[in-house]
Parts: C-alpha cells; sequence; structure tokens
C-alpha cells in the first residue's frame, strides 16, 4: 500500500509516522507533504529516509497513492482532499472541514466502521474530544441514550506546536503568542472561535458529530470545552441522560468488555483515569461511573484520552486498517 502524508511535519502528522511504525497496515511507500516551509526536509521511517515535498496541485497525479492521511489544517483539506480524491486516492482526513458534509462519513472504528463503507473518496476523522466519548457512549445506547452533557478538560497539544509553546513558554514566566490569556495556572473556557449564539466552534463539533457518529441526529447534546494547563490528553466529563433503567455494576461491566475502552474505576485505591497515564496508550480510559441522582436515570463518567493519539493519528490509521486488507 502507497501511503501519503499530508502535514507531515505537524505534531498530528509525526504521530501518523509513529503510529504507522507501530502498527501493521503494509506500506509499500510512504510519501509526505508539508508547505513550503518543510520542503526538502529528511525524516526517518522504519530506518529508511524519506524527503518532505511541497504540496501542490499535481501532488497526487500518477503516483499510485492508496490513501493519504490529512492534518495540515481545514484550508488545506478543503482544497486538497477533493484533487486526491479524484486521483483515487482514499483521503483520511483529521480536520473539521469535511466533517458534516453528508457524502462524507464521520468513523470511529469501534463504533461505527460500517459507515466508512459508503465513503466517496473522502472518511473524517472526528475531533479528539468527540472521538474519546463515542465508544463510552455506544455502551450505553442499549439503555436508550436521552441527552448528553459534556464538560471538557483539553490539552495543549490539541492546539499543536503553537499550544504545546505557550504552555512551555509561559512555565517559564513569557506571555502567550497564540492563546488570548495565559494558560500556566488558568482554565480558558474558550476553544476555537465563538459563534453567534455564545458556544464555541469546538462546542458545536462535539455536539454535531456526536450525533452523526451515533445516528442520532435529534439527540439532545451540549457542550462546554476547556482549555487547561497539560501539555497532552484530553479530560472529559460525560453527564448521560437515558430512557431506561440500569445497573451501575452492569454497566461498569459493560464498559469493561468494549472495543478500545479501558475501564480505571477502583477510587477506594484512588484510581481513575489520569492524563499523564493515558499520554501514549491508543485506548480510551474511563472511570467515576456513578449514578446521577438528579434524574430518574442517570450516569456521569469520567473520560481521557491522548487526543494526538486515540484522538486523532490512531483513530486515522485504525479507519486505513479497515480498507487495507481489501486493497
Ligand atoms: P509546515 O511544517 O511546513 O508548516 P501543526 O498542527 O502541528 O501546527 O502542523 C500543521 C501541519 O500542516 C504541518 O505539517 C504544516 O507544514 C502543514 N501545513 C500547514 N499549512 C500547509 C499548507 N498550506 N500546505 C501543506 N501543508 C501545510
Ligand atoms: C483542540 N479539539 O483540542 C481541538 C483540536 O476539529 O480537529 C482538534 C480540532 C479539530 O484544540
Amino acid at each position: 500500500m502507497r501511503v501519503a502524508i499530508v502535514g507531515a511535519t505537524g505534531l498530528v502528522g509525526g504521530t501518523f509516522l509513529k503510529v504507522l511504525e507501530e502498527r501493521d497496515l503494509g506500506i509499500t511507500d510512504l510519501l509526505l507533504f508539508a508547505s513550503s516551509r518543510s520542503a526538502g526536509k529528511k525524516v526517518n521511517f522504519r530506518g529508511k529516509e524519506y524527503t518532505v515535498e511541497e504540496l501542490n496541485e499535481d501532488s497526487f497525479k500518477g503516483r499510485g497513492i492508496d490513501i493519504a492521511l490529512f492534518s495540515a489544517g481545514g484550508g488545506t483539506s478543503l482544497k486538497y482532499a477533493p484533487l486526491a480524491a479524484q486521483e483515487g486516492v482514499l483521503v483520511i482526513d483529521n480536520s473539521s472541514a469535511w466533517r458534516m458534509h453528508e457524502d462524507v462519513p464521520l468513523v470511529v472504528p469501534e463504533v461505527n466502521p460500517e459507515a466508512a463503507l459508503q465513503h466517496k473518496g473522502i472518511i473524517a476523522n472526528p475531533n479528539c474530544s468527540t472521538i474519546q466519548c463515542m465508544a463510552p457512549l455506544k455502551a450505553l445506547e442499549k439503555y436508550g441514550i436521552k441527552r448528553v452533557v459534556y464538560s471538557t478538560y483539553q490539552a495543549v497539544s490539541g492546539t499543536g506546536y503553537k499550544g504545546v509553546q505557550d504552555l512551555e513558554e509561559g512555565l517559564k514566566g513569557n506571555p502567550p503568542k497564540t492563546y488570548p490569556h495565559q494558560i500556566v495556572n488558568n482554565c480558558l473556557p474558550h476553544i476555537d472561535v465563538f459563534l453567534e449564539d455564545g458556544y464555541t466552534k469546538e462546542e458545536k463539533k462535539m455536539v454535531d458529530e456526536t450525533r452523526k457518529i451515533l445516528g442520532l441526529p435529534n439527540l439532545p447534546v451540549t457542550a462546554t470545552c476547556v482549555r487547561v494547563p497539560v501539555m497532552n490528553s484530553h479530560s472529559v466529563s460525560i453527564n448521560v441522560e437515558l430512557e431506561n433503567d440500569f445497573d451501575i455494576e452492569e454497566v461498569k461491566r459493560e464498559l469493561a468488555q468494549t472495543n478500545g475502552v479501558v475501564l480505571l474505576d477502583r477510587v477506594a485505591e484512588n484510581i481513575y483515569p489520569l492524563a499523564n497515564d493515558a499520554t501514549g496508550k491508543d485506548e480510551v480510559f474511563v472511570g467515576r461511573v456513578r449514578r446521577d441522582n438528579s434524574v430518574k436515570y442517570g450516569i456521569n463518567l469520567w473520560t481521557v484520552a491522548d487526543n494526538i493519539r486515540k484522538g486523532a493519528a490512531t483513530n486515522a490509521v485504525q479507519i486505513a486498517e479497515l480498507f487495507s486488507k481489501g486493497m
């Protein structure tokens, strides 16, 4: 399989390479693309040196590329993903550009792998904070999901290298260059741009993407997304109201058996999911599973995942794996 990475020099792009080295996608050749700033840069993959090329309109023409993993921002995906698809390349796009397009499946492989088969050349990778909530919610589907309330605690790596830099420099006493306020000692209730209704785009993504992935277009969902001074791995508190009664111990057993989920819920031993522990891992960690007694049938969950791995690179590679056998 000939695989291309668009945005190969970025935080997610670099993690694509790491995840591809760890897993067996059957790669026979690798093509790396980024902006003109990185053209000519050398990158090592499985002991071989590859040269980064500047992305242009001809990058996909006659190159025999099977799959292209994109993570170079929405503008780049909007322009270049259709050009790649036109050349017969299957694009797996990590940006938000195509996620809500009706011809573009939005896929978390443990949750809705069948949707991927409907693709017309582009498959979208969901937002990192959405991805980590999907398998836990899927596990609750049998009780009927009535309403979801998300509160997120998102790491600076979600902003890419620039976010990481703001936290690192902030810890040395330097002012922020990317966030509107210092991130050190602060929680910023502001991720992505503000929309007219007072929500942020990140919050809207969580609402829209949850409905699309779970196939519940009218599900009441609300979100408050917060940037916290954590280097990597997002945490999300999920409050779920259910239609039907449940046994909390049974729910824990079901979560523990859910593909891609690790239950870490032994509070007597202070064991619950933590960002530091999730970093470098591919699973979604779930804990603090407890009944919400303020409604008839409600549950609170705490989920943590590496936003650059499961929230981006790993999920995209897992989507590619759905196709690698048949190609
Ligand atoms: P470059 O390193 O040449 O700027 P991050 O999210 O970590 O900031 O990474 C963004 C990635 O997207 C980088 O690899 C970056 O390349 C790439 N990128 C940004 N703009 C473009 C563009 N117009 N064309 C191709 N790649 C781009
Ligand atoms: C963040 N979730 O933490 C964002 C990053 O739509 O893919 C990913 C944005 C997106 O800032």
